[in-house]
């Protein structure tokens, strides 16, 4: 059996979250939680960096301790640690976890008090208003479970796509690797680059006897099979992801390769122009009349509606067929266009490796330039810098650039907007810097009006260069607060400061609306990786994803410029 991260994470999770229900130290806790944050956003497999020989305790959050259990797990599929704990408390606890509302001293009492061990005996005891009356709880707090429970269980699950991309890519090379198959690719949301992914969409082409379908329903990390004929099955993988694989004849490869590629919307609008013309366009082929007159390739079917062939990120008609016809398509950024990183963490606050090693790494990326940014000291729980320190460290940077040769580290700080919209540094300090990286980490739920106030006074500071994350959404876990970000962008433009596309996986924020207003509106973009460790570099990828979703080409994005033009672009002419 494989073990993945997620499988990993998994496991740290559910010990996490037994402690935290047994009241266990909350220090402890925190630590398997942070190792499974890692764990989620690693762009290698960890089996894979120890192979290599790399050092994992220079991950954040990853100690000796849990080193060891990594290790442990990857060995035995388990960890002794959770086995003991399953053995202490029935299983289904904690997903209670999950409820809204639910902390773990909740739990503890539902499972003491009424013996729930797991949702479906929490829903019961909701509608049988039996919890109304736990010390504690209350008649609304029972309402509040009651509504939780019955819109959530239904709730589709999705992937976020860097998760997905761990379960995607092993299981098409292995397709690929076989004779059998000619060829392979994953449609749907993910080959869209859709910053969650509900399912994989494969389509194959190759031999017709069956022999493709076995091996698929093989596959290592096959859970259940839901169904099996000659030319499609549908798996679960044991990380709980659906996968449907279709196997196509080659001439209707384009044309079904269009159609899983979707979006719904996109091929609705497609499929009806074609019907104007008289044409029949469905995932075989494109038909006049019996005629078959496209759907080898992608490009067949487009040009059959007299368009050029639009890129799949802007599948999601959102005007993208309208710039088609009027030749007008972006011509998207790549990640090759990439030549620095405008915010990286290092060891000074909350991240992994110390400066140099850093920019040896953003070096291999073939990177002219890196900026160090590390948060400012309000964010203590990130060991925050102050003046002081900033300083040192630039002292330091100096230092570095004499000596390291082919990359220069830029210095920039991550300074918090407080909520009143000053930064957390004098601008006599920021001033001193060659960026000023703005981002908010507190006070989410002010007013509409309050928090775009506060975010505008902060981009006025003179030495104010980009608005990291612009909307601070995590994905799954906080919703973007409530901001005017049109006026925010007009406000970038007037004043000659950027956005931030912030490409950890748990983030890409900017939205992809965003990044096309930001375009229309003439603000570029940046697309960093956030990076805490060395690893984090891989976080561009998804971010170019995004950026392309947002109708994003080379020269909207700040950082695919030479070091001399983002020198002169980051010092405000204002
Ligand atoms: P997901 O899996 O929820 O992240 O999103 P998708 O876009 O991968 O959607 P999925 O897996 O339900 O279907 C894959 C593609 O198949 C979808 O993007 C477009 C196409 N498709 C599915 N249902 C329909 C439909 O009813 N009409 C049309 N025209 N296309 C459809
Ligand atoms: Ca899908
Ligand atoms: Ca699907």
């Amino acid at each position: 059996m494989p073990i993945h991260n997620l499988d990993i994470a998994a496991i740290f999770e559910e010990i996490a979250d037994f402690l935290e229900i047994k009241g266990d130290n909350p220090f402890r806790v925190r630590a398997y939680r942070n190792a499974v944050l890692t764990l989620k956003g690693l762009g290698e497999e960890v089996k894979t960096l120890l192979n290599q020989g790399q050092d994992l305790t220079r991950l954040p959050g990853i100690g000796k301790d849990l080193l060891g259990k990594i290790k442990e797990i990857l060995d035995t599929g388990t960890c002794r640690t959770l086995e003991k704990l399953r053995k202490q408390m029935p299983p289904g606890l904690t997903e209670l976890l999950r409820v809204p509302g639910l902390g773990p001293k909740r739990v503890q009492k539902l499972y003491r008090m009424l013996n729930i061990q797991n949702t479906e005996q929490l829903l019961q005891a909701a509608r049988d208003g039996h919890i109304r009356d736990l010390f504690g709880f209350g008649e609304k707090t029972e309402r509040h479970i009651l509504e939780m429970l019955e819109t959530n269980l239904g709730a589709q699950r999705r992937f976020k796509l860097a998760t997905v991309t761990q379960y995607a890519e092993p299981l098409l090379a292995y397709l690929k690797d076989s004779p059998d198959v000619k060829d392979a690719v994953i449609a749907g949301s993910y080959r869209r680059s859709r910053e969650t992914v509900g399912d994989l969409d494969i389509l194959v082409t190759g031999r017709a006897d069956g022999s493709i379908m076995e091996r698929f329903i093989n596959y290592e990390d096959v859970k259940d099979v839901l169904s099996k004929g000659a030319t499609r099955a549908t798996v679960i993988l044991r990380s709980g992801l659906q996968v449907d694989l279709r196997l196509v004849p080659e001439e209707s490869f384009g044309a079904a390769l269009q159609y899983f590629t979707g979006s719904k919307a996109h091929n609705i609008a497609i499929r009806k122009l074609g019907r104007q013309m008289g044409l029949k366009i469905n995932e075989y082929g494109v038909f006049k009349g019996k005629r078959r007159i496209g759907g080898r390739t992608e490009n067949s079917v487009y040009r059959a509606v007299n368009l050029p062939c639009i890129f799949p990120e802007l599948r999601e008609n959102r005007g993208e067929i309208e710039a088609a016809r009027a030749g007008l398509l972006p011509k998207p950024v790549k990640l090759a266009d990439l030549k620095g990183d405008l915010h990286i963490h290092t060891k000074a606050s909350d991240g992994r490796n110390n400066i140099e090693e850093m920019a040896e790494a953003g070096s291999k990326k073939g990177f002219e330039y890196i900026a160090i940014t590390e948060h400012s000291s309000r964010l203590a729980i990130a060991r925050g810098l102050d003046s002081r320190r900033l300083l040192q460290q630039c002292e330091e940077i100096d230092r570095l650039n004499e000596k390291i040769k082919g990359i220069t580290i830029l210095k920039g700080i991550e300074v918090d907007i407080l909520e009143d919209g000053r930064l957390d540094l004098p601008d006599a300090v920021l001033g001193k810097l060659d960026l000023v990286v703005g981002a908010v980490h507190s006070h989410f739920d002010l007013s509409r009006k309050r928090q775009t106030e506060r975010i505008l006074k902060a981009m006025e500071h003179p030495h104010f260069s980009i608005l990291a994350h612009p909307g601070g959404r995590i994905i799954d876990k906080r919703e973007p607060y409530d901001v005017d970000m049109l006026r925010i962008i007009r406000k970038a433009y007037q004043l000659g400061c950027f956005l931030e596309l912030n490409a950890h996986p748990k983030r890409l924020d900017l939205l992809d609306i965003y990044c096309q207003i930001a375009r229309d509106e003439g603000v570029m973009v940046s697309v960093n990786s956030d990076a805490h460790s060395i690893f984090d570099y891989e976080n561009l990828r998804f971010g170019i994803g995004q950026a392309r979703r947002g109708w994003l080409e080379k020269k909207d994005v700040l950082n695919t410029r030479p070091l001399r033009q983002i020198r002169r672009l980051l010092k405000r002419t204002l």
